[in-house]
């Protein structure tokens, strides 16, 4: 549990440490300890951004800064910004760190805890509002990033490795939410949607919630919705380079698309829809996409053939187009398609040029959703998904995080159902009998 001191008293804290150390004599020792005041002192700093702030403070609690941009300038790895509650007509870019995190030391830029932090585009840089190009191993979240005053650049520009982004809202971006590159970032819990407001008349491809080309990332949770093209595009427009060893996992992708993202009035050039998993080995699954123009297109760009996509136990439900649209453009070798539902989208699997496909488990009926009006895609007691499926050893978990499988086989979909554990006995009282343990639950002991 870490608990936010002010940076004096860390200071104070280190020096009292060192001081007792010298007291014991050794000359050894005070160069260690002079070492370690620097190592230490150079790895747990934090610092705060405040409205009521100056860029010439220190940056304390009491005293903390003004501007994020400035802020961010004096971290080094292992150090922590807190912005305090309030809208910040503010941005910072790779340009305003001074350094980068490490692996084992990221630097974190967060919303304090409890309170509601905005930074909206001031505008200042003409390409983007919020780009990390050349730093590593930087950790942004609870923030919202807003990009709606300004008529350029995407919200967010990655080119670089080991960026997380966990709990961030990511809205009203000109082109994309976020255009990322690079390897091994983790997207956690985002909230991106909005996103694309520039008209397609001017650039008719059209722009989406995440436009990655990543490889080895991480996009897990969050809601992708709103958006003027896809909600989330994994692949790279580049030929030199293949998107690769992505995975996305219990995410809900819904109303993107032409006609149905930002109020209905998007237009995006090639449709556009839920998902678009392309390029080498890119994972969806646990994932619900609704509502959206098409549902899955499974697809590469500049001719690239799409190889080993695994898409299992999604549920896509009520997407104008497709459901699952396989290999149109490039073609597609070896793709795995398994335990999905698919429902009430206008058609459901159409392949075109594809080999090697593994497509099995896979319902398009109605499997009884509890309330998919409401985004409720659990299956209601008795349905056909439940128990239907293939064991993947790649699918460990369901939408909601619960353990895969429950009752003896793989439910279809994103929800695993509980079918067979019992409710929780209700306590009597007084209790003049010992409760009964429920069935099918193993006691440890
Ligand atoms: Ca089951």
């Amino acid at each position: 549990m870490s608990t936010i001191m002010p940076y004096e008293r860390q200071v104070g804290k280190r020096y009292l440490d060192c001081g007792v150390t010298i007291l014991r004599g050794a000359w050894l020792l005070m160069w260690f300890c002079a070492v370690l005041c620097i190592t230490v002192n150079a790895e747990a700093t934090t610092y705060y951004v405040s409205l009521s702030g100056s860029d010439s403070n220190p940056g304390t609690i009491q005293e903390p800064f003004r501007s994020v941009n400035h802020a961010v300038g004096v971290l080094r790895a292992g150090d922590t910004l807190y912005i305090r509650g309030g809208t910040y007509i503010d941005r910072f870019v790779d340009t305003d760190f001074t350094a980068g995190g490490t692996a084992s030391a990221h630097i974190v830029v967060s919303g304090y805890p409890g309170e509601t932090v905005v930074i909206r585009n001031n505008g200042s840089d003409a390409i983007t509002g919020f780009m990390i190009a050349n730093r590593e191993y930087i950790d942004i979240q609870d923030m919202k990033l807003d990009g709606s005053n300004v008529n350029i650049g995407d919200a967010v520009v990655l080119f670089n490795n080991n960026i997380t982004f966990r709990r961030v809202e990511i809205f009203g971006a000109w082109k994309n939410g976020i255009l990322g590159g690079g390897s091994g970032h983790q997207f956690i819990d985002l909230k991106v949607h909005g996103n694309g407001r520039q008209p397609n008349t001017e650039y008719p491809p059209g722009h989406n919630g995440l436009y990655l080309a990543t490889d080895n990332s991480v996009i897990r949770g969050g809601e992708f919705y709103d958006n003027q093209c896809y909600g989330l595009r994994m692949v790279d427009s580049a030929t030199n380079h293949r998107s690769s060893n992505n995975l996305i996992a219990g995410v809900r992708i819904y109303n993107n698309g032409s006609g149905k993202g930002l109020g209905g009035t998007s237009r995006c050039g090639s449709g556009g829809g839920g998902a678009v998993i392309g390029d080498t080995n890119n994972v969806l699954q646990n994932s619900l996409i609704y509502n959206n123009t098409l549902g899955v297109d499974i697809t590469g760009l500049s001719g690239k053939m799409v190889q080993g996509a695994k898409v299992y136990n999604n549920t896509i439900y009520g997407n104008t187009g497709y459901g699952i649209g396989h290999g149109l453009f490039a073609g597609a070798a070896d793709t795995q398609i398994i335990n999905n539902i698919l429902h009430l989208n206008g058609s459901t699997i159409i392949s075109y040029s594809v080999s090697g496909t593994v497509q099995s488990s896979n319902l398009m009926s109605d499997p009884g959703f509890t309330d998919p009006g409401r985004g409720d895609f659990r299956l209601r007691t008795g349905s056909a998904a439940i128990d239907a499926g293939t064991a993947l050893a790649a699918v460990r978990d369901d939408f909601a995080g619960a353990a895969r499988p429950a009752g003896p086989r793989y439910d279809l979909g994103a929800y695993e159902t509980n079918a067979t554990v019992a409710s929780t006995p209700t306590p009597t009282s007084p209790a003049s009998t010992p409760p009964t343990p429920p069935k099918n639950v193993k006691i440890k002991g």
